[in-house]
């Protein structure tokens, strides 16, 4: 890892939120590619602190810290990140992180790729109300609706979300993604739903490649 790519980890790690955005300004001036930026240093800083957390070796200030740090990163990341502001819209996302889930660093991650290839975004926020969902379909018609969730204990109320979407007759209109860390391909099958990305670039090619499809 090059010295600067390193330095930006070492900073997330120890949630250092005061000087990472001139190290990241630095890293973006000397031409580094975002995408490094974000996958060899941000979210391997957050895996390694995250990984701490559950060996009781770094505690819920440090993940806040971490956090914090990463957030201030991406917002110098982010607006570099965006598309062609005149892409015609490629197609409407809606996204939140399933009940009870308070985690979005990563589901703001997908949004930002998302709009990158020009989607237009609908984001609920955090810890999403299962109606919330219906109402944003009502409301916005999207193409895709994605699910975000980090935590193994409430994963399952993705059930609930799909059950739903198939009470008030919707599951059949759109296509569902999820994602994050303990999300795998086999969760995504047995809820089948569609669309299953290990990280925010694969999801914005696969919500794509999914439209394209149903064209
Ligand atoms: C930061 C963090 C927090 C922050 C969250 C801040 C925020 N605004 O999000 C705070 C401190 C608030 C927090 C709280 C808690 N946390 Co926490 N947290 C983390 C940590 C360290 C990093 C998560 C993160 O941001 N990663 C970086 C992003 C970029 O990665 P990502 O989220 O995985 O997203 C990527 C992919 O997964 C994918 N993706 C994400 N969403 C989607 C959606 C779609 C549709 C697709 C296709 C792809 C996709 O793309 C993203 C970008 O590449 C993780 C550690 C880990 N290994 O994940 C623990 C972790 C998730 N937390 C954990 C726990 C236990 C908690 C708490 C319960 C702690 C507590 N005792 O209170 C609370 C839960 C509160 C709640 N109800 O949600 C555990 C979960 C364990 C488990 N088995 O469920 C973890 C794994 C830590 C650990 N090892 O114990 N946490």
């Amino acid at each position: 890892m090059s010295t600067i790519l390193n330095d930006i980890y070492e900073l997330t790690v120890q949630g250092n939120y005061n000087e990472i955005g001139g190290v990241v300004q630095k890293a973006v001036d000397e031409g580094i590619k975002i995408d490094s930026i974000i996958n060899e240093s941000l979210s391997k800083a957050m895996l390694y602190v995250g990984d701490k957390f559950g060996e009781g070796e770094l505690y819920m200030p440090d993940m806040l810290l971490a956090a914090k740090t990463m957030k201030t990163a991406m917002d110098i990341l982010r607006p570099l990140m965006k598309g062609d502001e005149n892409l015609s819209e490629k197609g409407t996302l809606v996204i939140g992180t399933v009940k009870g889930d308070l985690h979005d660093i990563g589901k703001n991650l997908v949004i930002t790729m998302a709009e990158g290839q020009g989607f237009k975004v609908i984001d609920l926020g955090i810890d999403v109300d299962y109606e919330k969902f219906v109402e944003a379909i009502n409301e916005h018609k999207p193409d895709i609706v994605a699910f975000s969730g980090l935590l193994t204990t409430t994963l399952g109320n993705i059930a609930e979300h799909i059950k739903t979407l198939e009470d008030s007759g919707l599951r059949k209109q759109v296509i569902l993604a999820v994602g994050g860390a303990p999300v795998t391909r086999e969760f995504a099958d047995r809820y089948g739903i569609e669309i299953y990305a290990p990280d925010a670039s694969t999801a914005a090619k696969e919500f794509v490649k999914a439209l394209s499809e149903k064209k």
